[in-house]
């Protein structure tokens, strides 16, 4: 028995984004070059120390692995931004005019201004599976999958037809651009595949990122190579959040523009510059207001019991108090903050040892300048 999504089952999608489905067994043998390329990413060490891309491989390419009696992955794509052109006032934060705040300088990335979007969209995905079950009026099995286990988010975003992969690495919407979250729900539901109307016949779905190479000129570590490749050793992007140790020196400065995550090869982005009005989930909106006012200053002499308060339930919990500290003291130094020293002097001898380790880095620096 095959299904076919209507509209009225994707009244949830309307308020998350959009959606569209594939078949699994006809999308395997797809996944070919991209497991192929995927390996080869991994033996030139791109995936720097994020170990946990070497395992379950298989699982890659045989969703059966994650859900055995998978038939049909859903993907849908869950926006945390428009355009830099379409203002939405009212979802703009506020900083309470803190010129030096992380919001006013741009330190944080876009994704992380919200609740953790791994619990808000995990809740979405299964209210979307519960409630497709109540319209059909049957049961199936599914599994919500958001950034958590091996699977190739972006190969099926683009294989679904919502988007292409940029040279940015970034799947990319024509209409919505990159500021999007990447959610899929395994079924085992034999669904019709779901194309939008608006993709068959829009022209704007055949754009692709053409002759443009902005990301490129723009990423300050020169971490884009060609084929659509991120080297993940120079990704301040992995250095601010994945990297657990001490950042090798000759990527210090370049802490100036982020103290998390970046977003520069996105903002730079011709598709992120006009998009459609779409809704954002609440959930997902500019609700971490702490953010917003703290400056580097408060980041870098935070106790870790205020860091809990000001961040907990927040995927910035993903660098940890000791890797968010180290950000800090690395933005103070290559700012040149006035504050520095006497920061550095309270946490030399902290109860971190890559708090103490950052300190004697920037001491360090610090005497070897002129
Ligand atoms: C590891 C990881 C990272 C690493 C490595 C990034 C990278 N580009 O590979 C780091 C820490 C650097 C990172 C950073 C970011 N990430 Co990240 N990350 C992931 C994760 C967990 C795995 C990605 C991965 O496997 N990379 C390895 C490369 C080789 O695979 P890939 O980029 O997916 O490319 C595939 C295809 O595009 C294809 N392909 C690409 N090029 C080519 C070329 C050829 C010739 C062929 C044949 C195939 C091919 O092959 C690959 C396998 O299918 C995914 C979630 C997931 N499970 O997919 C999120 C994910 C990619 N990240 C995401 C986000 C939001 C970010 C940041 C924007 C966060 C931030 N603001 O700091 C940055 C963006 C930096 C950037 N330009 O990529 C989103 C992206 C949403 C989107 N619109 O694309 C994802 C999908 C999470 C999610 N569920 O929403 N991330
Ligand atoms: S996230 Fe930042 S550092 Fe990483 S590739 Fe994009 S611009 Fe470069
Ligand atoms: S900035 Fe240009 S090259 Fe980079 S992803 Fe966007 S369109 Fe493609």
């Amino acid at each position: 028995m095959k299904y076919k999504i209507k509209k009225k089952y994707s009244k949830l999608v309307n308020e998350i984004g959009v959606l569209n489905a594939i078949d699994l067994k006809d999308h395997k043998k797809r996944l070919n070059d991209d497991i192929v390329f995927f390996q080869d990413w991994l033996s030139h060490g791109k995936h720097a120390e994020m170990h946990f891309l070497e395992r379950h491989l298989e699982a890659r390419t045989d969703p059966t692995l994650i859900l055995p009696s998978a038939k049909t992955a859903l993907v849908f794509l869950i926006p945390y931004s428009h355009g830099h052109r379409v203002r939405h006032k009212e979802h703009e934060p506020k900083s309470q005019g803190k010129k030096n705040s992380l919001y006013e300088k741009k330190l944080i990335s876009k994704y992380v201004y919200s609740k953790d979007y791994h619990k808000v969209i995990k809740k979405y995905l299964i209210q979307y599976a519960e409630n497709l079950q109540k319209e059909l009026g049957i049961s199936f099995n599914f599994r919500p999958i958001i950034d958590s286990v091996p699977f190739f988010e972006r190969a099926y975003g683009r294989d679904v037809g919502l988007g292409f992969i940029g040279k940015n690495t970034l799947l990319i919407r024509p209409g919505m651009g990159s500021f999007f979250f990447i959610g899929t729900l395994l079924v085992d539901l034999d669904f019709s595949n779901f194309v939008e109307e608006d993709v068959k016949n829009n022209p704007i779905f055949s754009l692709d990122c053409g002759e443009c190479r902005k990301c490129i000129d723009a990423c300050p570590t020169q971490a884009i190579e060609e084929q659509k490749t991120i080297n993940s050793n120079k990704c301040l992007s992995y250095l601010t959040i994945e990297h657990r140790d001490l950042v090798d020196s000759k990527y210090i400065k370049f802490f100036e523009s982020t103290l998390y995550g970046c977003d520069i090869c996105q903002d730079v982005c011709p598709y992120n510059y006009v998009t459609r009005n779409f809704e954002i989930l609440s959930d997902l909106k500019h609700t971490n207001a702490s953010v917003f006012t703290l400056t580097a200053e408060n980041i870098a002499t935070m106790t870790e019991a205020e860091y809990q308060k000001w961040f907990g339930g927040t995927a910035m919990t993903r660098a940890k108090y000791e890797g968010l500290v180290r950000n800090a003291l690395y933005h103070l130094y290559a700012t040149n903050s006035e504050h520095l020293t006497k920061i550095l002097y309270d946490l030399k001898d902290s109860s971190y040892s890559l708090v103490r380790k950052t300190v004697a880095q920037v001491y360090s620096k610090m005497k070897k300048c002129p």
